[in-house]
């Protein structure tokens, strides 16, 4: 069975225990942020989950490390928006993934002296000026963490922050890099308890979820800047997927990214252009991030989004 609507979806399954400290804490933040005159983008990170028991011991993920989702926050953040971080537990988080999973543990940059714990003179400088960063973001309070795990409890979060934000209108930005599944299991098939081996092959059965980018672009936030990211495996299905999904949805832009080059080249699919942005050997040695510039890109077309907008009024 499909189910076809949003509203089935939020009728049939249970919101997240904590929907309403959600909802407080996001209509918190951005009054704050209109009364200091900022911008706010609603950026999405990491995989979802699919569980496939109540109690849940065995679940079906979507690949992201939450790597473009925690850049892009900081990028968004250097460039005076104020950020809702909506993101896959665990994944990488802005600032501290510098510092995180395999990658430059920080235990590695630091040394005992006598009674005291340094930082290590090869790693001072880059640490000070993430460190700087980051207090400077917590002093202004431009950021808003939320996390999730499954893909159901993600949907109520997004449901409910962006229409919250919508009220900010075209000031408002929806970056949604999170790898969202397509499939899940509906409560009225989920079984309690684990799966138990010992009676042959597991053969599992997933609905597909209603699309919410549909609503989400017409009715949740009609007047927002919205943008999604399209993920491909085949090249020769990326541009013309995107483009069915900018042409489906009515959305600002599609971002196609492939998932071996995903940090070299990305794809920028709008109405009237279709335009790659590419990473040379020397930036991407030089530790330049693919996110200062498809941040620096949507910024200029939110700037006009904006002013079109204001415009037309
Ligand atoms: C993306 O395509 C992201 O760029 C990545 C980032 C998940 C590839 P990492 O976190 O990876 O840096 O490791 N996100 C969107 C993926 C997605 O689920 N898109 C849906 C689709 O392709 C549309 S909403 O159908």
């Amino acid at each position: 069975m499909e189910i076809d609507g949003e509203d089935d979806y939020f009728v049939k399954n249970t919101p997240p225990k904590n929907i309403n400290e959600v909802e407080r804490k996001t209509k918190e933040f951005m009054k704050y942020q209109q009364e200091k005159g900022r911008r706010i983008v609603l950026v999405t990170s990491g995989g979802t989950t699919v569980p496939l028991e109540n109690q849940t011991v065995r679940f079906v993920d979507n690949f992201s490390a939450g790597t473009r989702g925690s850049a892009s926050a900081e990028y968004f953040i250097e460039n005076g928006y104020a950020v809702i971080f909506l993101y896959r537990q665990h994944s990488l988080r802005p600032y501290s993934r510098h510092y995180s999973h395999s990658k430059n543990c920080f235990l590695d940059m630091l040394d005992i002296d006598k009674d005291n714990i340094i930082v290590n003179d090869k790693y001072k400088e880059s640490m000070k000026s993430i460190l700087e960063r980051y207090k400077k973001t917590k002093a202004e309070n431009l950021l808003l963490e939320i996390d999730f795990f499954t893909v159901k409890d993600y949907f109520f979060y997004l449901n409910k922050i962006t229409k919250i934000l919508a009220t900010m209108e075209e000031k408002s930005m929806y970056y949604l890099a999170a790898a969202v599944s397509d499939f899940f299991i509906p409560p009225e098939r989920m079984v309690e308890h684990k799966i138990q081996s010992g009676e042959g092959a597991l053969k599992l059965s997933l609905d597909q979820v209603p699309k919410f980018l549909k609503p989400l672009v017409s009715e949740w936030a009609p007047k927002g800047f919205i943008v999604s990211f399209k993920l491909e495996t085949d090249p020769a299905l990326l541009i013309s997927k995107a483009r069915k999904a900018l042409k489906r949805y009515g959305h600002q832009i599609v971002i196609g990214n492939m998932l071996l080059t995903r940090k070299k080249v990305v794809h920028f699919i709008t109405n009237d252009e279709e335009r790659k942005i590419e990473m040379t050997e020397e930036e991407l040695n030089n530790g330049i991030e693919i996110e200062t510039k498809i941040i620096s890109e949507l910024i200029k077309k939110h700037d006009q989004w904006i002013n079109q907008s204001e415009a037309n009024n």
